[in-house]
């Protein structure tokens, strides 16, 4: 006999029938002769009831005395029960505990930094479970997305010998006694690899070495990163219009339970369907003055900023051509002024969730600007190259994962996006 799932009997499926359960710990009481016992599996929580006589006696022993977290196999009969929570209880025949816990250093209201410093047993919580199933299934969506519409995956190096995104935040190290960095963004690399595929796509870890202590900011996040040849600015806007629509379609659908543990109500992701509105910056600086910010044109948008502009709005919104000041190099100029490129920003004040534009194809505009910046063109030779054999229009975008789930789980801290997050002063576990 296999194992069930606890979500399983939980929905119902298995009443006055035999089952095998395994799991952890969860909750112990006993009293005499009854013991009560919570088991968590990674599927759910169910109640089983443990009768002194309905079990051999060892077992009702190391189950009495097992403290929280230690493992156990259980045998028993489900059994309907409104007091049990979840409406089931598993009705003990025996009671295998399989692996005897320690006391558990995790108790009720305990200190962010004790969790944090415990975060691999943290990670065992509601919270982060909830957190990391809703990740796992924003990647499978976006996955299908792509495969759905003839983008490859691929597999982009995460050691580079420059900087993509400007080099206030590369984290440098030693490589072979060369200087080396960990990757801000495949995209310089997309761009080289839609010349062989036309559209791709990639998941990698990125670096931001993130000076700044923030609850949107890692120092390593998971970027969701697209390239597509033959695609102008508006194209890309359209593309990523799909995907998060198609994301929070499927989400909405399909893990109504996880959102609704985070209080995040299924039919607000419903309503999320193309088209986002388009704000221009200079349209946005305008909205921030009247809003009283004291901000002008050419400053870029910090946190307070941008959750002015999507505070009060249901969608996603687009906030486009940025003045050339803010941006990086690579970037296709919309006129003198400004680029085409366009930062999502997600809704209720959660901020950016995407970075976007068209890229320049211009070898010599692309030159002059690089020097500008102090670029060491002799690292980005090879980038240049694109635009000498068959250079073509072409757009792209970059996603952080994290950022989207702290937007649909509703996380106070973009950390509990991640198992072990990195952040600024923390690296252990
Ligand atoms: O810097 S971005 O805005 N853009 C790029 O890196 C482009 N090279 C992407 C591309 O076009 N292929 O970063 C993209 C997204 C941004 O919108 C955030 O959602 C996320 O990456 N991001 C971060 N998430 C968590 N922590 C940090 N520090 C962080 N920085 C960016």
């Amino acid at each position: 006999m296999g194992f069930t799932a606890i979500k399983n009997i939980l929905a119902g499926k298995y009443e006055n029938q035999e089952v095998n359960v395994r799991g952890w710990i969860y909750r112990t009481r006993s009293s005499g002769k009854l013991a009560f016992i919570t088991i968590r599996d990674s599927s759910g929580i169910i109640q089983v009831t443990i009768a002194k006589e309905n079990v051999p006696a060892k077992d009702f022993e190391s189950a009495t005395k097992a403290l929280i977290e230690s493992s156990a196999a259980v045998k028993g009969v489900v059994a309907k029960d409104k007091r049990a929570p979840g409406g089931y209880e598993l009705r003990a025949k025996s009671f295998e505990v399989t692996g005897n816990a320690d006391v558990f250093p995790i108790t009720e209201h305990q200190s962010e930094e004790l969790l944090l410093d415990n975060r691999h047993l943290w990670i065992r919580s509601r919270e982060l479970v909830n957190a990391m199933k809703v990740k796992a299934s924003l990647l499978k969506y976006c996955r299908e997305w792509f495969n759905e519409n003839n983008f490859y995956e691929v597999t982009p190096p995460t050691i580079t010998p420059s900087a993509c995104e400007g080099g206030t935040t590369l984290f440098e190290f030693n490589y072979f006694d060369k200087k080396a960095y960990l990757s801000q963004s495949a995209q310089l690399y997309l761009e080289a690899l839609i010349y062989s595929l036309e559209r791709v796509w990639s998941l990698t870890p990125s670096f931001r070495a993130e000076k700044s202590k923030t609850r949107r900011h890692l120092a390593e996040y998971w970027h969701l990163e697209a390239e597509e040849a033959w695609v102008n600015h508006e194209e890309n806007m359209k593309i990523q219009e799909k995907l998060i629509s198609h994301v929070c379609q499927k989400l909405a659908k399909e893990d109504k339970d996880e959102l609704v543990f985070f209080k995040r109500e299924p039919g607000t992701l419903k309503n999320i369907e193309p088209p986002f509105e388009r704000i221009k910056y200079e349209s946005a600086v305008k909205i921030l003055k009247d809003k009283g910010f004291n901000f002008n044109y050419g400053m870029d948008f910090g946190t307070k900023e941008e959750s002015a502009l999507c505070s009060d709005i249901e969608k996603p919104v687009f906030i486009t051509n940025f003045p050339k000041t803010v941006k990086p190099f690579y970037m296709k100029e919309a006129d003198e002024k400004t680029y085409l490129c366009a930062d999502l920003l997600a809704p209720e004040g959660y901020g950016e969730i995407i970075g976007g534009s068209e890229r320049e194809t211009d070898y010599n505009k692309l030159v002059e600007r690089m020097k500008e910046q102090n670029m060491n063109m002799k690292d980005y030779e090879w980038y240049l190259d694109l635009r000498k054999y068959g250079s073509v229009q072409h757009s792209g975008f970059g996603l952080g994962l994290e950022r989207i789930i702290r937007w649909l789980c509703k996380l106070e801290h973009i950390r509990d996006a991640v198992p072990f997050p990195r952040t600024i002063n923390r690296v252990y576990p």
